[in-house]
């Protein structure tokens, strides 16, 4: 790693009162130069309440945007302007259109990972880690439209037993998790614990002892008394598992669960966004203040942490 690298993007992020966040799934090397590691929703909350001008958000573009906003004021870099997410992707605002014409009473519930278009058009956003709680928290005799993650969504039905219509969409990554690499992975270790994200298929789920978000991941092995885990999301998350317990050993599922667009960012990258205050991102306003009170809505039914 390039000390003189580092001291490039520390200059420059005070020259430009920045503020850098890595999401979990990001390189170790940015991870370690972010002033904060965390999931998107975590992450654009805690730049909301920083002082910075600039937020340098190493993730993909949904997370960019939603950084975007709730921070109306400040200017949001992406240091690589094709770092989309393929999920978010799966659906567009057309589509939503379409489909809540045929369900004109529904509520709908959209993950986070969805482009800010379709978080406008929606009454509650949601994250992985409060899918659940959310959806509980919803009056029983509405239906519920669930997009764009439909093993999000059946986790969620699932868990709080509530029937709803799930978009078809998925993570290409949490789909390249074989149940057998687990299986075998088990094998060798079999007081692993299997923590599996619930972005994953249900032939994963079933072999999970715990389903968890990344955030849920970290916070429950501060907790355990396990020694091994058998880690079912994309790879990035282990760097900071790592660091924060090393005594106690990660494995992933597989060398090919990697998230290609998360791993575009580098050191360069985050140097040339400062220098070059590029990629911004910005929200048409109208889009922002609806997709502002779908996420609102979410953080008011759920308990105050
Ligand atoms: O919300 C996030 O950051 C994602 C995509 C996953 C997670 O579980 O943190």
């Amino acid at each position: 790693m390039s000390r003189d690298l580092i001291e490039k993007i520390d200059r420059l992020r005070r020259e430009r009162n920045a503020v850098i966040l890595a999401h979990n799934y990001q390189i170790g090397e940015v991870q370690d130069i972010a002033d904060y590691v965390g999931d998107s929703l975590g992450l654009s909350q805690q730049a909301s309440q920083t002082g910075a001008d600039v937020i340098v958000f190493c993730g993909v573009l949904f997370m960019a945007e939603t950084a975007a906003i709730l921070s109306p004021d400040k200017t949001v870099l992406l240091p690589e302007k094709t770092a989309g997410c393929p999920l978010a992707d799966m659906i567009t605002a057309e589509e939503l259109a379409k489909l809540k014409s045929k369900h004109p009473d529904a509520l709908v519930v959209s993950y986070v990972n969805s482009p800010a278009e379709v978080k406008a058009m929606s009454d509650y956003c949601c994250t992985s880690g409060n899918a659940v709680e959310l959806v509980a928290s919803l009056p029983q005799d509405r239906e519920i439209l669930f997009v764009p993650d439909q093993h999000l969504g059946r986790h969620v039905m699932n868990v709080t037993g509530r029937e709803m219509l799930l978009w078809p969409g998925y993570c290409p990554t949490h789909a390249k998790m074989d149940p057998d690499e687990i299986k075998e992975a088990l094998s060798r270790h079999p007081n692993a614990v299997v923590m599996a994200h619930p972005e994953c298929n249900d032939s994963v789920k079933e072999l999970a002892d715990e389903l968890l978000s990344t955030g849920q991941m970290l916070q429950f092995v501060q907790k355990s008394s396990a020694q091994c885990f058998i880690v079912a999301t994309e790879n990035g998350l282990i760097h900071t598992l790592k660091k924060q317990n090393p005594e106690r050993e990660f494995i992933a599922v597989s060398d090919r669960t990697i998230c290609p667009n998360m791993k575009k960012i580098t050191l360069e990258k985050v140097a040339w966004s400062l220098e070059d205050m590029q990629y911004v991102i910005e929200v048409n306003e109208e889009i922002r203040t609806r997709s502002i009170a779908a996420l609102n809505r979410m953080l008011d039914v759920l308990p105050k942490k």
